[in-house]
């Protein structure tokens, strides 16, 4: 049994809060699309892992968090950290591994971390995030800071160990902490299916007494409700809540990847769920913006990415004999 978010306070208002979605999501879009041809062209060193398709999930969370809570991401993070509040060019300096990156260039895709906005880290190590914002739930909580933390993972991390010490100490000590499993149905090149016997993995947080819920991952609306009503939960000291977002992924696990695994036809069938052309359709049928305005917000948000590139490309490399430096913070 899956909870059903019927009531929300603070429910996603489509005049109010969608053309700010929107936008952000056009963002993260363009910026994510432009991954494989920045590794192509050897820019970016080591693999990077694109989001495109995903992005109402990481925008629809983020609409109820505030600066001081926590997000724990993973390989694939950059939407997270965006939608989070991260710049655009430090985000993509980092990426391309530049000395104006938030980690000085020496993270790079997959070791993002801002700590005034509360991203504690995108994460090459799968499951990773998991523990860590379960970890910062339990600091908010002895803290009483009414922070809440959010993981975000994938449904191949579902299957790590951590996952269920997690869930279990989350539940027993009434964590603050939100568990957002992005479910793109696949682990690189194997499916839920071949990975599990179980696909629905919503059921796995009732096994814990987590509540859990199942959304439309490409429904940027159903995402904010099910986030807000968790997260609210979370902040008034009721615990944790898990969120299973059925969503896809556009491009390969990476860019190198040959995509053996899938048929163009069921990528195809996934983009006639776009999240961005929903939203878009939303906006339009409710007279809320004219095809030309939402044309506009496009070239805005493309202007947006090209000045991210500009600043990441004329930001310079670090100094290699800087490459010891800011790798252990000391405490003060
Ligand atoms: C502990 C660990 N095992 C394996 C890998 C190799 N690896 C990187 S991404 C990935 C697939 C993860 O799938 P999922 O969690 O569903 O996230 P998605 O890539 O689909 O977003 C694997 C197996 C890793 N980085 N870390
Ligand atoms: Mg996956």
């Amino acid at each position: 049994m899956t909870e059903t978010v019927e009531t929300v306070a603070n429910a996603f208002d489509l005049g109010v809060d969608g053309v700010a979605a929107l936008r952000i999501m056009t963002e993260i879009r363009e910026f994510e699309s432009r991954l494989p041809g920045y590794s192509s062209s050897g820019l970016i060193r080591g693999s990077t892992h694109p989001s495109v398709g995903m992005e109402a999930i990481a925008v629809g969370v983020s609409r109820s968090l505030r600066a001081t809570d926590s997000i724990a991401s993973n390989h694939r993070g950059h939407a997270h950290c965006l939608a989070k509040g991260a710049d655009l060019g430090r985000t993509l300096a980092e990426i391309l591994g530049r000395r104006d990156g938030y980690c000085g260039g020496k993270g790079g895709s997959m070791h993002i971390g801002v700590k005034e906005l509360g991203i504690l880290g995108t994460n090459g190590i799968v499951g990773a995030g998991i523990g860590l914002a379960t970890g910062a739930a339990l600091a908010s909580q002895m803290q009483r800071t009414a922070d809440v933390a959010v993981a975000y993972f994938g449904d191949g991390a579902s299957n790590q160990g951590v996952l269920a010490e997690s869930f279990n100490l989350a539940a027993i000590w009434n964590l603050p902490v939100i568990f957002i499993c992005e479910n793109n149905h696949f682990a690189q090149s194997a499916t839920l299916e071949q990975m599990v016997a179980q696909p629905e993995l919503a059921r796995r947080g009732e096994a814990y007494g987590v509540p859990s819920i199942d959304v439309d991952g490409m429904d940027v609306e159903a995402v904010a409700n099910a986030a807000a009503f968790a997260i609210a939960r979370a902040r008034a000291g009721e615990g944790p809540t898990f969120i299973v977002a059925d969503t896809y992924r556009y491009l390969g696990h990476m860019a190198e990847d040959t995509e053996i695994y899938r048929t163009s036809e069921q990528v195809e069938a996934w983009k006639g769920k776009d999240p961005i052309a929903t939203l878009s359709g939303r906006l339009l049928e409710q007279n809320i913006l004219s095809q030309s305005e939402i044309e506009a917000l496009t070239r805005d948000a493309i202007a947006a990415v090209d000045a991210a590139e500009a600043f990441a490309l004329a930001s310079p490399y670090p100094a290699v004999a800087d490459a010891f430096t800011d790798v252990i913070e000391e405490n003060s």
